[in-house]
Formats: structure tokens, C-alpha cells, sequence
């Protein structure tokens, strides 16, 4: 059972975002997120940790309206570079430190049809515990990973809209392919703030 912060993080997090993602919710959202201060105790029956992958976990399906996932990353765990369509990406670590490369989008109908088309980086950012960061695909696409090789790391996820595919693209020749996001467990209907 998580502290009475972390359930209201919950609670407030479905108030602020019943009529989806307006500015004005996003501006909440980054509060709320920001105002929670991370608490293992709070998530922590809740990692799954794998040699292979980092893995991610349902915590919550918004009403429909964003989904809230824990993901946990091994040590020296990355993504590939990935967009998240026509979604807001809020990230909150809470535990360990997480590396992000930030790309330009890269336009594939011009690109990939000449070799000279590496996805260009435009950012290089680091987060520690509490920090919150966010992104759409008009900011770019990412890399997100865990570079340490001695601490794992776990954060915090909201997507709204929620997807259940995204894009993936290859380093060196800016190639998109589509992939599905699975889960590796689901707690949304165990355990959202109202009914648990
Ligand atoms: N978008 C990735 C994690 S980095 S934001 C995912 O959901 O698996
Ligand atoms: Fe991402």
C-alpha cells in the first residue's frame, strides 16, 4: 500500500486531466508531478526488473484518458530512439539518474531515400531523483537509459493520449519502424485510487 501522498498524486492527476490535455492541464500535471516527492515505499511492489529490457507497468488507465506506468531500468538499460504519437510524455524519476538524447523528428519521406540521413541530435539531458521532464513528438524523439553501471533506476511515466504503438528510429539511417508498447504487468485494475 503506498503513502496517502502518492494516492493523491493519483487522485489529482485524474481531476486534472478529465478534458484531456489542455495547457492548462499540462501545466498542473508538471506541478503535481513535481510536488511529489518520490518514496520507494509507494511503488516498490511494483518493479519488475529484467536482465533484457527495461520493462514497464500499468499503474492507472486515466479513465480513458492518459496511462501512468512505472518503468524500471537495469543497469546500463536504454530505449531505442522512439517517438510517442500525438502524446504528451511526463516523466518523473524517482529513483536513480536517466539519461535523455533528444533528436529532430526526422522527416522520412525525404530521408532514408540517400544514405546521408543520421538522426541529428539536439539534446543531451540528465535527471535525478524528483526531476520532471516532458515531451512531444513537435520537441522531438528521444533515447531514454539508465547509464550507470552500479545504480538501477525507476521512473514514473504519464501519456496522454494514451498509444499503444510508437515509432521507432534507427541511429544512422533515420529508418522508422513501428512497434507495439506492451506491458509487463498491469495493476490498473487493482489498484486505482477509488477503488482500492
Ligand atoms: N516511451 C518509452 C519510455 S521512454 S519515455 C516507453 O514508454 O517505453
Ligand atoms: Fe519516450
Amino acid at each position: 500500500m503506498g503513502s496517502y501522498e502518492f494516492i493523491k498524486l493519483q487522485d489529482n492527476l485524474r481531476s486534472a486531466l478529465g478534458n484531456g490535455p489542455t495547457d492548462q492541464a499540462k501545466e498542473l500535471v508538471m506541478r503535481l508531478l513535481s510536488e511529489y516527492k518520490s518514496n520507494p515505499q509507494d511503488w516498490q511492489d511494483k518493479e519488475t526488473w529484467s536482465e533484457n529490457k527495461y520493462t514497464r507497468t500499468l499503474l492507472d488507465k486515466g479513465n480513458g484518458h492518459y496511462n501512468l506506468m512505472l518503468l524500471c531500468w537495469n543497469t546500463g538499460q536504454e530505449s531505442p530512439i522512439h517517438n510517442h504519437p500525438n502524446s504528451h510524455c511526463f516523466m518523473k524519476t524517482l529513483k536513480g539518474k536517466i539519461h535523455e538524447e533528444v533528436y529532430k523528428k526526422p522527416n522520412t519521406s525525404s530521408c532514408c531515400q540517400n544514405s546521408d540521413c543520421e538522426m541529428v541530435k539536439i539534446a543531451d539531458r540528465d535527471y535525478k531523483v524528483d526531476d520532471v521532464a516532458l515531451i512531444t513528438d513537435n520537441d522531438g524523439v528521444h533515447r531514454v537509459g539508465n547509464r550507470s553501471q552500479e545504480e538501477k533506476a525507476v521512473t514514473l511515466h504519464l501519456y496522454c493520449p494514451p498509444f499503444s504503438t510508437c515509432h521507432k528510429y534507427d541511429d544512422k539511417s533515420s529508418k522508422e519502424t513501428e512497434v507495439p508498447m506492451g506491458f509487463d504487468q498491469d495493476f490498473s485494475e487493482r489498484c486505482c485510487p477509488h477503488t482500492c
